[in-house]
Order: C-alpha cells, then sequence, then structure tokens
C-alpha cells in the first residue's frame, strides 16, 4: 500500500497538508472567477463558439493539476480549468484561445477549450470522448522506449464517455502494457442531458475498471480533501510502477453542458443531495474551520486568493482591457481555419 502524506482530519495536521491544500483552492478559486469571467463575455456575445465550464468540479480537477510533477503529462477534459492551471498552464493561454487570439497558443485556429501546450505535457483536446486515454498511452509508451521513467499520465473525462469504444480500446491497452496511467472519470451524473440511468447499468462505474485488470477507487468529488488524497494516491501508485488506475469521482455539474444550455433537465433531487454541494464553497468553510486562513484582519488578507484580491488581478489581465486583444485581421484569420 503506497502512502501519501495526505491524510486529511488527522489529529497532527501536518503543514504539507495544509499547504497543499490551500494551493489546490486557489486554484479552484481562480478558476471558478476566470470561468465567470467567460461566461459573461459569452453572454456579452464576445466570445463565438462554445464556452464550456468547470464549476462544481473544480476540487477534483485542482486535486489533479497539483498531484502532477513537471514532465507528467495530463489530457484534461472541457471542464479542467482548474488543473490545467495548478499543473501551470499561464492564465493567459485560456483568455487568449476563448477570445480567438493569434497570440494563444493554438493561434486563433481554435476557439476554445482544445488548447494545449505539448512541450510542458498538456495535451491539446481531440475530443472530450475518451479520444484523449490513447494519445496519453502512447505518450507515455514513447516515454518508456527513451528510458524516461518516473512519469505519469492523467486522462480525464466523464462518466459518458466511459461507454465510447475509445475508452474500453485505452483502458485494455493501458492494462496490458501496464502504462503508469491514472485515468480520472468526473461522474457529474449527466452526459449532456442523458441521466446516468440511461448510460450505463452497472452499480459503480469503478467495476469497470476491475474487468480490466485495473485498480479502482471511489472518491466524493465535492470534498478537495478526499480529492486530493484519492488522486495523490492514485498517481503515486501509478508513478511507483503498479499500472494504471482508475478515479471516479462523483460528484455533480453545477452548470449546464454548455453556457448554451440551460441544464433545466437536471433532476431538483440531484441538486439538493450532497452531490449538489458547491465544492468550492465546501473548501472555503474548511479552510476557516481549521483557521488556515490566519484570523481577524490577518484572515481577510490571507484567506488564500480572496475573492477581491482575485478578481481585481483578474481585471489587470490586458486582454479583458476595452479592445487591446489582438483578434484574427483578414489577412491572418485568411492563413488559418478558425475552429469554434
Ligand atoms: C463523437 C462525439 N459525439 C458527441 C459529441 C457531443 N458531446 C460532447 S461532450 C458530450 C457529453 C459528454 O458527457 P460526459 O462524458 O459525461 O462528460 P461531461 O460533459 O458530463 O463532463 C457529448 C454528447 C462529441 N463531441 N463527439
Ligand atoms: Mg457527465
Amino acid at each position: 500500500m503506497v502512502r501519501t502524506a495526505l491524510k486529511p482530519g488527522t489529529a497532527e495536521e501536518p503543514s504539507a497538508l495544509s499547504q497543499v491544500y490551500l494551493k489546490a483552492f486557489r486554484f479552484m478559486l481562480l478558476s471558478r472567477i476566470l470561468d465567470e469571467k467567460f461566461a459573461s463575455l459569452y453572454r456579452a456575445g464576445k466570445i463565438h463558439g462554445g464556452v464550456f465550464l468547470g464549476r462544481g468540479q473544480e476540487a477534483l480537477s485542482a486535486s489533479i493539476g497539483v498531484s502532477l510533477k513537471k514532465g507528467d503529462v495530463f489530457a484534461p477534459l472541457i471542464r479542467d480549468l482548474a488543473g490545467r492551471l495548478a499543473f501551470g498552464e499561464p492564465i493567459l493561454d485560456a483568455v487568449r484561445t476563448y477570445m480567438g487570439s493569434p497570440l494563444g497558443p493554438m493561434r486563433s485556429r481554435d476557439g476554445n477549450v482544445h488548447r494545449g501546450r505539448i512541450r510542458d505535457g498538456i495535451l491539446p483536446m481531440i475530443s472530450h470522448l475518451g479520444a484523449m486515454i490513447s494519445v496519453v498511452n502512447g505518450t507515455l509508451l514513447a516515454r518508456r522506449f527513451h528510458g524516461m521513467d518516473n512519469v505519469v499520465g492523467v486522462a480525464s473525462i466523464g462518466e459518458g464517455a466511459t461507454s465510447t469504444g475509445a475508452f474500453h480500446e485505452a483502458m485494455n491497452q493501458a492494462a496490458v502494457e501496464k502504462l503508469p496511467l491514472v485515468m480520472v472519470v468526473a461522474n457529474n451524473q449527466y452526459a449532456y442531458s442523458t441521466p446516468n440511468h440511461r448510460q450505463f447499468a452497472c452499480r459503480s462505474l469503478v467495476d469497470r475498471a476491475v474487468g480490466y485488470g485495473i485498480e479502482g477507487h471511489e472518491v466524493d468529488g465535492t470534498d478537495l480533501g478526499a480529492c486530493l488524497r484519492v488522486v495523490g494516491e492514485a498517481v503515486a501508485r501509478a508513478r511507483s510502477g503498479r499500472g494504471p488506475q482508475m478515479v471516479v469521482a462523483e460528484l455533480l455539474r453545477l452548470c449546464g453542458h454548455g453556457e448554451h444550455d440551460d441544464s433545466s433537465y437536471v433532476d431538483p433531487k440531484l441538486k439538493a443531495s450532497r452531490l449538489g454541494r458547491d465544492c468550492l464553497k465546501a473548501a472555503e468553510e474548511e479552510v476557516i474551520r481549521r483557521g488556515w486562513g490566519g484570523a481577524g484582519r490577518d484572515r481577510k488578507r490571507s484567506l488564500p486568493g480572496g475573492r477581491k484580491r482575485c478578481k481585481r488581478w483578474m481585471r489587470r489581465l490586458r486582454p479583458f482591457r476595452g479592445n487591446r486583444l489582438r483578434i484574427p485581421t483578414p489577412r491572418t484569420g485568411a492563413r488559418c481555419v478558425h475552429v469554434t
């Protein structure tokens, strides 16, 4: 059994726990604020194409980002802004891609969430539906051929994607090759508007891991401490050579599939259940409860990345100021296809 330093709730409360918790929390908060900004720009007609948010999934996502190291590989989902930021993606990459700027990593050829930085291990997304798992497998195999050990690859997908052929082929390959793959499934109860009972008949998605000879772990995706522990342990296991790991996080998407979707089909009972609790709010309460934000005036100042500070900082981002963003001109636009 691989142990990690993270044992939330223990009496000794190691400082490493508070540090990693606060780090993840900061990225959750930053991603939520950035997401809100994208949503408002979309409603103002300033973003073309879709806007897809990670609301309600930030605890899981940030846990991935903080569990990985330089040299690892991450194939994020459309809802993984928190994880991307925690893994080191510059904020401007998100802003520039959404705003169609040629200064962005996709040079305005792609409109929203398909961006990546191959050199830094963030794989640009092909599809939300399982296609990236094989790409992570391939990257891990290539690194093995080059004698690069100690590398972990995380593929992040939704529960809907676990019903695709791409998912099953890639899981099987990862198991046979004993790849250091961590398959993180955000079970947000819906694939677009299709509820889980119309998607699969197994009791838990973790059962699918067993069928491939892969270790599976379930976690409450609304609980940051639990996500940090379970994702962190899965990454440590994969890194130590125990083969692929699958983590299934139970949570609820607290937004539409994209900003074009009012999500009126979501069952109110689910919203009222534990799955529907806001992981960011829960994490913030935990920070305050444990006194990690300091006390009194100090608390305001040190509560990690306090909302005001984050918002003020965001306003300073040049691309958001007026019209200073360099959108493609007819000349540069003609040189590339713009996909949204
Ligand atoms: C081949 C293909 N079919 C359909 C779609 C449209 N589509 C994109 S995401 C999605 C649902 C994905 O659900 P899930 O895997 O549960 O992820 P979630 O959106 O819930 O995070 C659908 C139907 C697509 N992008 N590609
Ligand atoms: Mg889903």
